[in-house]
């Protein structure tokens, strides 16, 4: 194979989010997260760790920016902690949380880094929890309040906004399965909760318009699963379907084609939630990108056993697999061809790729991550090909810059590219960095090193 090229301009990148790296959980006047009151619920997380140090990014950003600069980052996409901002979800500012934010920008800005701005990355305040979280319907406007705050202070420095990081996780994890913060399991909320990120999302996107400059580009991040029958059957393929619709439709249709999915509408029945007149309207407003997380696909097989899905998820025993999922690397193209032929967005990022393998550091201090380097190698390969096919990909962004804390599974999964040692917050590059550096260098790669 020859050196994949990507086209001039392509924003290498790294993303991070606040939970998992800050730290400084109760430090000056940062309010309650669900997070932090879910980890301190016992066997939520492995281990019983918390973020409350988390990779300590809060104290130590300026040597962070510093690893950026030493890995040739041209931009870094970070969250926003909601409750360092507003400590109660909604009324007075905390100026010190405002203060952090700008410190952090300025540093990248100083370091030749631009910065992407996500606004929510799980981290919802608890006290707007306590009032029923977004569950609720007026958690809408209490976001859109939240959104204009950080555009009027960062809004002359951000040329990038994303609104949600993966609403489906936040539906489903937080409100169905009830793995991640804040716990529930009842699929009549989930429901509803995905259809208020969703409304959410489309009036802080009025609200950013109104308050960022013209030049400012707003999108959105899902994560996708592109999904396969694991038999050629009608009943399979049937199966497929429904997972698609469930994890990828229920979220793209509405943003793109203003409607939701009317199997999905007809599959989930009574439980389906109260769409006011005008939300799906609020929810399709005109987007500059999207932001598309990869990292696995789902084999599905008709199981009438399942409720309401009726399917299950089949692990083809010859793949290759993560400490957390298969490895599938062509996946990555068929999602973003697919992404483009349906829903054709103007622009489209990957804002998340990466994977957890079991990294230690050798005798001489090195970290030999060779699956990682791998990994990236293939899924590289395939966003190549991708653009090749005419997806207008615009960057790809790392999951993620250092490890640091995977919610439920605590400090155990390991996604950097750069090393923690968690009890002394030492940071090493990994071998992975070292890749993506020289790959960055070079605008692409050689399939053969
Ligand atoms: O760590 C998470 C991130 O917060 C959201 N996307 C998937 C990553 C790996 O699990």
């Amino acid at each position: 194979m020859t050196f994949i090229k990507f086209p001039d301009g392509f924003m290498w990148g790294a993303i991070t989010a606040a939970y998992q790296i800050e730290g400084a959980w109760n430090e000056d006047g940062k309010g309650l997260s669900i997070w932090d009151t879910f980890v301190r619920q016992s066997g939520r997380i492995e281990r019983g760790e918390t973020a409350d140090m988390a990779v300590d990014h809060y104290h130590r950003y300026p040597e962070d920016i510093a690893l950026m600069q030493e890995l040739g980052l041209k931009a870094y996409c970070f969250s926003i902690s909601w409750p360092r901002l507003l400590p109660e979800g909604t009324g007075k500012v905390n100026p010190a949380g405002l203060d952090f934010y700008d410190r952090l920008v300025d540093g990248l800005l100083a370091n030749n880094i631009i910065p992407y701005v996500m606004l929510y990355h799980w981290d919802l305040p608890q006290a707007l929890q306590d009032k029923g979280g977004w569950g609720e319907r007026s958690i809408v406007d209490a976001y859109s309040e939240y959104a204009r705050i950080v555009a009027k202070r960062l809004g002359d420095r951000i040329p990038a906004w994303v609104t949600h990081n993966e609403p489906m996780v936040i539906s489903l994890g937080g409100h169905f399965t009830g793995e991640l913060a804040p716990g529930i399991q009842d699929p009549f909320v989930a429901l509803r909760v995905a259809h208020h990120l969703l409304v959410s999302h489309g009036q802080a996107v009025l609200a950013l318009r109104t308050e960022l400059p013209k030049t400012a580009k707003i999108g959105i991040i899902l994560n996708i699963t592109p999904t396969y029958p694991a038999t050629d059957t009608d009943e399979d393929r049937q199966a497929a379907r429904r997972y698609d619709g469930v994890a990828n439709r229920m979220f793209l249709d509405p943003l793109f084609k203003g409607e939701y999915p009317a199997d999905m509408v007809e599959m989930f029945g009574p439980l389906f939630p109260e769409i006011r007149p005008g939300d799906l309207q609020t929810i399709a407003a005109p987007l500059d990108f999207v932001g598309l997380n990869y990292y696995m696909r789902a084999v599905m097989h008709y199981d009438p056993d399942t409720p309401i899905l009726q399917a299950s998820q089949v692990f083809p025993p010859e793949s290759e697999y993560s400490q957390m999922w298969e490895i599938y690397p062509p996946g990555m193209y068929d999602m973003l061809t697919r992404i483009q032929a349906d829903y054709h967005p103007k622009e489209v990022y990957i804002t998340e790729n990466g994977v957890c393998v079991p990294d230690g550091v050798d005798f001489d201090g090195r970290v030999r991550d060779v699956r990682r380097i791998r990994y990236l190698r293939d899924h590289l390969a395939q966003v190549g090909r991708a653009i090749q096919a005419g997806v207008p990909l615009k960057g790809y962004f790392h999951w993620t810059l250092m490890d640091n804390f995977e919610w439920a599974f605590g400090y155990r999964m390991r996604f950097g590219l750069v090393y923690v040692d968690f009890a002394t917050q030492q940071r090493i590059i990994k071998e992975s960095g070292r890749w993506y550096e020289k790959t960055i260098r070079n605008n692409g790669f050689d399939p053969e090193d």
